[in-house]
């Protein structure tokens, strides 16, 4: 999940906020095929919105999905066009979902009107139109729409930091403690190898005490970096604590995850790590514990447990070593 671009003002302001002044002129878009109609729209939206025109239904779908806007006002009159189909595309697009959608009827039309709100509109005008009755609406839908934009932006960045690390950006462990057992399971169902390797990074605490915890920030970020650099897409790199990370593999054996922890082993002691701006720079050494789901009776504590007494022997036989 990424957060999106919108400030992110936390729940409890959003909740709170006004949202009735002081917000930028909507961008809308008119998708009408009548010459005059449309002009009739620009001249009463000129001071009141940002609007462009698609005289085609097919070109109308394509910029509401190329471009943020915060309306979309449609008219049912196209000759051999259903509005209604154009209205059902925007509401299965993933871009277009959450856009207002406001139908601009004729009299007589109440049976596509219910179809078009059973399809998801959100408002609707009966022609003749009247310019106060149109901007008053337009306004409502698009101070809804940006509420919404920013709670759904709050919830998202919520979500974000209760499973990623903010340090360094991988997944944290309440991540790791819900898809274990779901990676584990899966691997079992399937016949298919799993394996976990525990990262420990050699005399942490010596880092910290020579560079400061900010230095230590700094190892700890690089380190990341070249841990996501050398694992795949699939597999679920973690911040498990401290100075410790996991690294689950799907599909790798024992002799495939041992290689692979080799090569961060060597990656992190082959070139020393940048701490602070002023170019300074330090060694750094990991061990690695690595263990592969067995055959037969296993369990994801136990698994766990194997890959903590290899990361224990590593540490025991001198450091900067694998032992899977
Ligand atoms: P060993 O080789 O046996 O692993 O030695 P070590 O010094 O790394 O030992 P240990 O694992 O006990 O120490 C880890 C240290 O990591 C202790 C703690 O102060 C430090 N630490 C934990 N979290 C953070 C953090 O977020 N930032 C920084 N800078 N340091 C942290
Ligand atoms: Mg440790
Ligand atoms: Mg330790
Ligand atoms: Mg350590």
């Amino acid at each position: 999940l990424r957060a999106s671009t919108t400030r992110n003002i936390g729940i409890e302001e959003l909740l709170s906020r006004d949202f009735a002044t002081g917000d930028a002129k909507p961008k809308v878009l008119l998708i009408d095929e009548r010459r005059s109609s449309v002009e009739r729209i620009q001249k009463m939206l000129r001071n009141n919105a940002e609007l462009d025109v698609a005289t085609d239904p097919n070109a109308g779908l394509f910029q509401a999905a190329e471009t943020p806007y915060d309306c979309v006002l449609i008219s049912t009159a196209f000759s051999g066009f259903d509005a209604l189909r154009l209205c059902s595309q925007l509401r299965s697009l993933d871009r277009t979902r959450f856009l207002p959608i406001m139908l601009l009827a004729d009299e007589g039309e109440e049976g596509r009107i219910l179809r078009g709100l059973e399809l998801g509109i959100n408002d609707y005008l009966i022609r003749p139109i009247d310019q106060h009755e149109l901007t008053a609406r337009l306004r409502t839908q698009v101070r809804r729409k940006r509420y919404n934009d920013q709670l759904r932006a709050s919830v998202a960045q919520t979500i974000e930091m209760a499973v990623i690390d903010g340090l360094t950006g991988l997944h944290n462990r309440r991540y790791l403690d819900s898809h274990l057992q779901t990676l584990f399971d899966r691997a079992v169902a399937r016949r298919r190898p799993l394996s976990v390797m525990i990262t420990d990074l050699d005399r942490f605490k010596s880092i910290n005490d020579t560079y400061g915890h900010d230095g230590g920030d700094d190892v700890l970020r690089e380190f990341a970096r070249r841990l996501r650099k050398n694992v795949r897409g699939i597999d679920l790199a973690c911040r498990f604590g401290g100075e410790e990370f996991v690294v689950v593999m799907p599909d790798t054996d024992g002799a495939v995850a041992e290689k692979v922890a080799e090569r961060i082993r060597a990656e992190i002691a082959q070139a020393p790590f940048a701490v602070g701006n002023d170019g300074k720079t330090i060694e750094v050494t990991v061990s690695v514990g690595v263990s592969s789901l067995l055959k037969g009776t296993d369990s994801v504590a136990a698994l766990m447990k194997r890959a903590d007494l290899a990361l224990y022997e590593a540490k025991s036989g001198g450091r900067n070593r694998v032992v899977a």
